[in-house]
């Protein structure tokens, strides 16, 4: 996927249905076809239109227990600095030839930041974002406004600002990054520009700049109201806020209200205030929280995701695959695959897709309930 080297045209032809008979003057004409760098449709039209996508991401589970000791391993055996910019390590899905990618479009790694350290200042026209499942000390500083990371927060780095991370503490602090990088790799849109290499401002406000411009609900600076922003200007979503509306959603479903996706199943997305859409233009970001003996219905959508369990535990199925999940376990959706959460002592998970994409381009579609074939839309 990610190869540029001059690997010669193969054509490989099957004996299929809407194959021609082998013979010696085919087998002429298709090296006839390689040499001048041609291939017929005909022999690849299976792969190249499925009748349903078909993910080459593999359904995939990886535990916070295994991931943890090795972030902290590389954090005494690996200096974080200029060049290698961050200690993050990447969820490499199985499926994708060894490509660390969690997903066809979507980066997903562990972030370890020791004891007073800092990462250096750069910026890209990849966006990102921070979430954290355990810790607090570190600052992510974007364009200057230093942002406190704590466990629950949802933390933006949107394209193209410049970022550091500062951990002012005696602990050490790990956390999840996503971002759009397989996608950007994919479209070749990449940039990168390394920022001063003085670190970034040590401050450490509890509330950034950007929340006290911003995080207030329904409410906008007059000076900046009515502009729609491609990217949320909020640089962090508290946990103490998420946790309310989950809390909120599922007692108005108590009461009779609708706006539950299911019986026991509250669910947040992260919203751009100035638009009401995506956070980012790549990324969707979303809590969902089940209560105790609560099963999702099966649903299958274009685009993959990944989820991080935040507190609790549940069996997931995914495709073929399930798996009991914990804190800080995460799995990824590749694109239409069927989807089961149950929880029995109940779960919260963070979850973060490339839906926007889809969406943007009119290619989206999902399916709710059983449906084995998978073709409904
Ligand atoms: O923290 O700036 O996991 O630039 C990958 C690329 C984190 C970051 C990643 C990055 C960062
Ligand atoms: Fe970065």
């Amino acid at each position: 996927m990610t190869t540029t080297s001059h690997r010669p045209v193969r054509i490989v032809a099957t004996d299929g249905p809407g194959q021609p008979d082998r013979t010696p003057a085919l087998d002429d004409l298709y090296r006839g076809f390689e040499a001048e760098s041609l291939i017929p449709l005909w022999t690849e039209i299976g792969d190249l239109m499925p009748p349903q996508p078909r993910s080459r991401a593999l359904p995939h589970a990886w535990r916070w227990r295994d991931l943890l000791p090795l972030a902290r391993r590389a954090g005494d055996l690996v200096p974080v600095g200029r060049g290698g910019e961050r200690r993050a390590i990447a969820l490499a899905n199985p499926g994708l030839g060894g490509a660390p990618y969690a997903t066809p479009t979507l980066w997903a790694a562990i972030q370890y930041l020791g004891p007073r350290e800092d990462a250096p200042v750069h910026r890209h026209t990849q966006n990102a974002f921070r979430f954290v499942v355990e810790g607090e000390g570190v600052w992510t500083v974007v364009d200057g406004d230093p942002v406190a990371m704590r466990r629950g927060d949802f933390l933006l780095t949107p394209g193209w600002r410049f970022h550091g991370h500062h951990n002012r503490s005696d602990a050490p602090m790990a956390w999840l990054d996503g971002l759009d990088i397989p996608f950007v790799h994919l479209t070749e849109s990449a940039f990168f520009e390394f920022g001063p290499d003085a670190v970034a401002d040590r401050g450490t406000p509890a509330r950034s700049r950007s929340e006290r411009l911003w995080a207030h609900p329904g409410i906008a600076p007059v000076s900046l109201a009515g502009r729609p922003t491609s990217s949320s200007p909020i640089a962090a979503y508290r946990w103490e806020f998420t946790d309310r509306a989950l809390r909120d959603q599922l007692e108005l479903a108590d009461d009779g209200h609708p706006g539950v996706l299911g019986p026991g199943h509250a669910a947040v997305r992260f919203t751009n205030p100035t638009t009401g859409g995506d956070v980012m233009p790549t990324i969707r970001a979303e809590v969902h929280r089940l209560r105790p003996g609560t099963r999702t219905r099966t649903r299958r959508e274009v685009g993959s995701s990944v989820y991080q369990v935040f507190s609790g535990a549940g069996s997931v199925r995914v495709g073929d695959r399930e798996w009991t999940v914990e804190r800080g376990d995460l799995f990824v959706v590749p694109s239409w695959q069927p989807l089961t959460v149950a929880s029995e002592t109940g779960v919260d998970l963070f979850r973060f897709s490339d839906t926007p994409i889809f969406e943007s381009l009119h290619q989206h579609r999902q399916h709710v309930g059983d449906d084995p074939e998978g073709a409904g839309r």
